[in-house]
C-alpha cells in the first residue's frame, strides 16, 4: 500500500513539476518563414474586410504580428491602385505599420516634418515604424532606420520578403531579431501593431485600417493626428 502510495506521488510530484514547466515557457508564439507566403500564420493572421476601404480598390486583406525567442514577425496583404507617373506606375497607398511593445519606451507620436503630430496609439507609443518600405526603431528620442547605419543605403538588419499574386495582391512578411528592437525578455513581451494605407499629397488619405477603427470615410481624408484605438496584439490579453 506504502509502495502504491509513493508511486502515485511521484507520478503527481512529475506532473507538477512539468506543469510549472509549462508554465515558465515563453509565450513562444510561431517561427514564420518570411517568403510572402502567409500560409504558416494560420490562425494568428488577421483578417480585414476585402471590401471596407474608401476610396475603394485600395485594400488590406490581412494583417499579423507574432514572435518566437528570436524574432518578431510582421505580416500583410494589400493591393491598391496605381499611378501612372514619368518613373512608370507607382502605389497610391503604401503600407504603413506603427508597432507598439511591451517594456520599451517608444515615440509619443509620429511627427511630419514641421514636428506636427500626425499619428498616435491611444494608451500606447510607437516602438517600430514600418514606413516607405523601411523600418525604422525608436531608439534615444528618434526613429532610427534598423540598418547597419542608420542610413538608407546601410545593410538591412530586418527580412522583408513580398509576393505579388496573379490578381494584384502583395504579401509581405518581415522578421526583425527581438534585439535588435530592445526587446530583452520574450517571456513577458506583448507585441501590438497597426496596418493602415496611406497616401495622398497635400492631405493624407488613408483608404484602409487593420484592424478596423470605425475611421473609414467616404473621401478617406483626417484631421490629423490620427489615434489609433485598436491593434492587432500577441500574445492576447
Ligand atoms: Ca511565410
Ligand atoms: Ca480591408
Ligand atoms: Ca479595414
Amino acid at each position: 500500500m506504502r509502495k502504491v502510495l509513493f508511486i502515485a506521488l511521484s507520478v503527481l510530484l512529475v506532473i507538477f513539476v512539468t506543469s510549472c514547466a509549462l508554465f515558465e515557457k515563453p509565450p513562444l508564439l510561431k517561427t514564420i518563414t518570411v517568403d510572402g507566403d502567409l500560409s504558416d500564420w494560420g490562425d494568428y493572421i488577421y483578417t480585414d474586410p476585402s471590401d471596407d476601404s474608401k476610396p475603394s480598390g485600395n485594400e488590406i486583406y490581412k494583417a499579423g504580428i507574432i514572435f518566437d525567442e528570436k524574432n518578431l514577425y510582421i505580416a500583410g496583404e494589400i493591393k491598391t491602385e496605381v499611378e501612372d507617373t514619368v518613373l512608370g506606375p507607382i502605389p497610391k497607398f503604401l503600407p504603413t505599420i506603427l508597432v507598439d511593445l511591451s517594456g520599451t519606451n517608444g515615440a509619443s507620436a509620429l511627427k511630419d516634418e514641421n514636428g506636427k503630430e500626425t499619428l498616435k496609439i491611444e494608451n500606447g507609443n510607437i516602438d517600430l515604424v514600418f514606413l516607405f518600405g523601411f523600418l525604422s526603431v525608436y531608439k534615444e528620442g528618434e526613429f532610427v532606420l534598423l540598418t547597419d547605419n542608420g542610413q538608407i543605403d546601410g545593410k538591412p538588419l530586418y527580412k522583408i520578403e513580398s509576393k505579388t499574386t496573379d490578381d494584384g495582391k502583395t504579401r509581405f512578411e518581415i522578421s526583425v531579431p527581438l534585439d535588435k528592437i530592445g526587446v530583452t525578455d520574450p517571456n513577458t513581451l506583448k507585441a501590438r501593431a497597426v496596418v493602415i494605407l496611406v497616401g495622398g499629397e497635400q492631405e493624407p488619405i488613408i483608404p484602409d485600417y487593420a484592424p478596423n477603427q470605425g475611421f473609414e470615410k467616404a473621401d478617406g481624408k483626417y484631421t490629423l493626428p490620427i489615434t489609433i484605438k485598436k491593434m492587432i496584439e500577441n500574445p492576447k490579453k
